[in-house]
């Protein structure tokens, strides 16, 4: 890969005309610029580009897949030189340093996974003013700041909480005494989290169901702490009468699951459940019964998120959301999509 020095009146310049400059040989050494080693062994503005990422952490299966598409493709990909990974362990203040380091590496593009929407001012201003353009891949982060960022490749969480409220509206608008549900929230202050809570109550209160929201608690995206929470509201609420979990992830929603059959009930049955993913093992406890609804949320967008890399790195206009295609399934469907899923 190559490392590049490049001189502080250069630092406010776009990636391409950095890398541009980069490559004019004989000139680069006069503005004592140095390249060595390289990615493709072409050397100059060919070589590729060299991307930061910082990926929100392991927590999920989705997750885990994400990572995977967005290294696979990287690799795949003669445009693009070395891509520098970094896993925030959920951590902001991991995301924090490790854009700072992408800054003084001099990285031609960032992308960022957001753990949480705020809090990114001061170091997407720093990456504003070092000329590194910002990309954000999967979660959002508050208005306020959108002009730090060029695009947001992902998920639309609030269509994704929407469709939940749908499934539930449709599921329950009989139910004369009122429908009793639980939530089981993502990581506090996350996009996906406050966008599938939005979206869900949203069309609840539109559609004028009669419900009561008995419980609602963070499980932080993990299986673990998932069925912590689920195990506090069986202890603080029994679950007779409870209607429904909203799950925001499979790992949240499988947890529960152990805890509500620990506690002598069926998960599916004594209490319907819904979760947002769609991992193989999320769909494997569809079919074994355990679960009745499931809104996709798409990890695989690796290929798709390398593009748009290039146009930002180009300087390429691009739109300032592009939304991943995603689809809802209920119980009639999870058998026949099961060998369909991809994580
Ligand atoms: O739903 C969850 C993961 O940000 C869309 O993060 C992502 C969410 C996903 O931990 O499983």
């Amino acid at each position: 890969m190559k490392t590049l020095t490049i001189p502080t009146f250069l630092k406010g310049e776009p990636p391409v005309l950095k890398k541009v400059l980069a490559g004019i040989g004989a000139g680069a050494l006069l503005f004592g610029l140095t390249a060595c080693g390289g990615g493709d062994g072409e050397g100059g503005a060919d070589e590729g580009l060299v991307v930061g990422f910082a990926q929100v952490g392991a927590e999920s299966a989705w997750r885990t897949a994400n990572s995977t598409s967005v290294q696979d493709a990287a690799a795949a990909d003669d445009r693009i030189a070395e891509l520098k990974f970094v896993d925030a362990q959920q951590e902001q203040e991991r995301q924090i340093s490790a854009i700072r380091d992408f800054i003084t590496q001099q990285v031609d593009v960032i992308v960022l996974a957001p753990v949480v929407e705020t809090g990114w001012t001061d170091v997407l201003q720093e990456a504003e003013d070092a000329g590194i353009p910002v990309i954000l891949a999967d979660r959002g982060i508050e208005a306020a700041d959108e002009d730090l960022y060029t695009t947001r490749l992902g998920s639309d969480f609030v269509a994704e909480g929407r469709s939940a409220g749908e499934w539930a509206v449709q599921t329950f608008a009989d139910d004369a005494d009122g429908t009793k549900i639980l939530e089981l929230q993502g990581t506090t202050g996350s996009a996906p989290a406050n966008d599938r809570n939005a979206g869900f109550f949203e069309v609840l209160d539109a559609e004028g169901l009669n419900y009561e929201l008995v419980d609602s608690q963070s499980g932080n995206f993990t299986a673990e702490e998932g069925k912590a929470v689920m195990e506090t509201f069986i202890t603080t609420h029994a679950l007779d009468g409870i209607d429904l979990l909203y799950a925001h992830n499979d790992e949240m929603g499988l947890g529960a699951i152990q805890a509500i059959e620990e506690a002598g009930f069926k998960p599916g049955e004594d209490i319907q459940i819904i979760i947002v993913d769609g991992s193989k093992a999320g769909f494997q406890a569809g079919v074994d019964g355990k679960l009745n609804y499931i809104v996709e949320c798409n990890p695989v967008f690796g290929e798709q998120l390398m593009d748009v890399v290039v146009q930002v790195a180009n300087g390429d206009d691009v739109e300032k959301f592009t939304p991943v295609e995603e689809g809802v399934f209920d119980a009639t469907q999870f058998e026949a999509e099961l060998p369909n899923r991809q994580f």
